[in-house]
């Protein structure tokens, strides 16, 4: 390792059980992490799954790499534990993991034989810090976060102050290809150039599902200035029209999303953007009439919203803090002002009846009906699945799930992790209710969509997914139109 500019090569490993995306996704941690070491002078090179075979790039980069960094979820743990094993194969270089596994059992991933260091938490500070001790600059007491083992003992360090994420702004977009990962998505049924924000990071709520309780709800947000400074780069320099905010909770400040907003108006970009929102935020004192009518006149064009469930009961099991009127009033006050809703739910969780689950299906239905006139954007149904650090996971394993007592033993908890309270056959069931609810509140423009959307229908308010033909039906259709 010669002078002080040293060579990080950063890792998006591939998440278990995921279906492959039309949109790539931009990897916001590693672009993050890789923003503060470049400006530190040091090198980096960020490989992603999503664009790159990691086993091949990893050969070519590794040799001369000074540190090796890899960002794991859970599901993207059994990959992450793949690479590093290979890394270790060919070369010594350290191997740091952060992101939220490590986060949540930094102890235990640093067990490993194939992990030397975690960084929890926020990974800025803590990576810079760690090069210079990596580098003989300073004693690796002065890491903050990290977590290591010497001599088979467990040792860590206090925790990082949170990054101040006013300063980090904007990230350092030249480290990944912005040809690449300004993929076009789809909106009003045209092609626009899309690109991601993060403007905050935390949350103030308390769903049992979610991780940010074990982050001590606390929200930190970018003020408006830095967002529409990022704004104004990614419309003049790279010519983006759509802006995802990849925000938890978008909408938490009404004043700083409002300044967002005008800002787009009064600079008369040509700019659409989109984030998510909860159903309770629809009130007199927050996203009132006038607020979301302003909104849409500004750009943004969908809420992203976490409806969960259409049972009262599990929606306070969840700890979701809403009502199922909460969810009509949001979908309507939205519609009303020509703003898409695309609105999420999980089914299959611990305890849930089949009636329960029935009532979320009818309210999908509702919920399409009361989006007038286009109907929901989208519903996306997904099935539960446990992700340690949230209040459910300790719920989940009352109802049977085994925690992994080591770091590959969490290769297979991913997206279609098998549940104890979940037999194959209605695991089976639960992975149709996707297909058919979006066929379902689909607005069909041929005969055969027609049918097909009013069998869906029909299928989604009886409960009755077997022998799914429909679904064949246009599986068949899409081959053959290729
Ligand atoms: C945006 C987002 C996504 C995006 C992009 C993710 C990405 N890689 O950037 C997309 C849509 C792809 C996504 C997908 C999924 N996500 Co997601 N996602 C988020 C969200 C809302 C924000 C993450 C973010 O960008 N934050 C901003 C960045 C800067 O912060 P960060 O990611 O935390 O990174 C910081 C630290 O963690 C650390 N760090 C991270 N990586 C590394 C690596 C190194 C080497 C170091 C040193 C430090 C470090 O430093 C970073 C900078 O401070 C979080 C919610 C949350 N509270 O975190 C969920 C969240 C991370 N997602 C989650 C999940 C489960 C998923 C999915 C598996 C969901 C699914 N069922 O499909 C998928 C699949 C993952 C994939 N890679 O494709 C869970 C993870 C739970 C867990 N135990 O792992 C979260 C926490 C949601 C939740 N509330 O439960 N996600
Ligand atoms: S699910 Fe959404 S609203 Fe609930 S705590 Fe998580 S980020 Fe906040």
């Amino acid at each position: 390792m010669g002078g002080s500019n040293i060579k990080a090569v950063l890792i998006n490993p591939f998440p278990s059980g995921k279906q492959p995306d039309e949109y790539i996704e931009v990897p916001l941690n590693l672009l993050y992490v890789g923003t503060k070491l470049r400006k530190k002078g040091h090198t980096v090179r960020i490989l992603d799954y999503q664009i790159c075979s990691i086993e091949q790039e990893i050969k070519n980069h590794v040799q001369n790499a000074d540190l090796v960094g890899i960002g794991a979820m859970t599901p993207q743990v059994g990959h992450s534990v793949e690479i590093s094993k290979i890394i270790r194969e060919i070369s010594d270089v350290p191997i740091v993991w952060g992101g939220q596994h490590p986060t949540i059992y930094p102890e235990q991933t640093v067990e490993s034989k194939v992990v030397d260091y975690v960084i929890r938490g926020d990974g800025e500070e803590p990576i810079a810090k760690l090069i210079d001790f990596i580098s003989g600059k300073c004693d690796i007491k002065k890491v903050p976060s990290l977590f290591w083992m010497e001599k088979e003992k467990h040792k860590s360090n206090p925790q990082a102050q949170f990054t101040d994420i006013n300063k980090i702004s904007p990230p350092d977009w030249s480290l990944i290809d912005m040809q690449v990962y300004t993929g076009n998505q789809i909106v009003n049924g045209e092609k626009v150039k899309t690109f991601t924000i993060n403007s905050g990071r935390g949350c103030i709520h308390r769903c049992a599902f979610c991780i940010n309780t074990f982050q001590g709800r606390v929200w930190r947000k970018m003020e408006a200035i830095n967002i529409t400074n990022e704004m104004n780069i990614l419309y003049n320099k790279y010519n983006v029209k759509y802006i995802f905010f990849r925000d938890d909770n978008l909408f938490i400040d009404k004043k700083r999303i409002l300044s967002v907003a005008r800002y787009v108006r009064d600079n008369k970009m040509d700019m659409k953007w989109s984030g998510s929102c909860r159903a309770d935020y629809f009130k007199e004192s927050h996203l009132n009439d006038e607020t979301v009518k302003v909104l849409s006149q500004c750009g943004l064009c969908n809420f992203a919203m976490g409806i969960e469930s259409g049972s009262q009961r599990m929606l306070n099991l969840m700890k979701k803090d809403i009502t199922l009127q909460d969810s009509i009033n949001a979908v309507r006050t939205a519609s009303k002002y020509g703003v898409e809703c695309s609105c999420s739910f999980v089914v299959g969780a611990p305890t849930e009846t089949e009636k329960e689950l029935e009532e979320t299906l009818k309210f999908i239905l509702l919920l399409d009906k009361e989006a007038k006139p286009k109907g929901l954007g989208f519903a996306g149904i997904n099935i539960y699945t446990p992700y340690p650090g949230s209040e459910l996971f300790d719920m989940a394993v009352e109802s049977g799930l085994k925690i992994p007592d080591n770091l590959e033993g969490w290769k297979d908890i991913g997206i279609d992790t098998p549940l104890p309270w979940i037999s194959k056959a209605k695991r089976k069931k639960l992975k149709l209710l996707d297909y058919y609810c979006n066929l379902a509140i689909s607005n069909p423009k041929n005969f055969v969509y027609r049918y097909l959307n009013k069998a869906a229908r029909f299928r989604v308010t009886k409960n009755f997914f077997m022998i799914p033909i429909e679904k064949k039906i246009v599986d068949f259709i899409k081959k053959r139109r290729g």
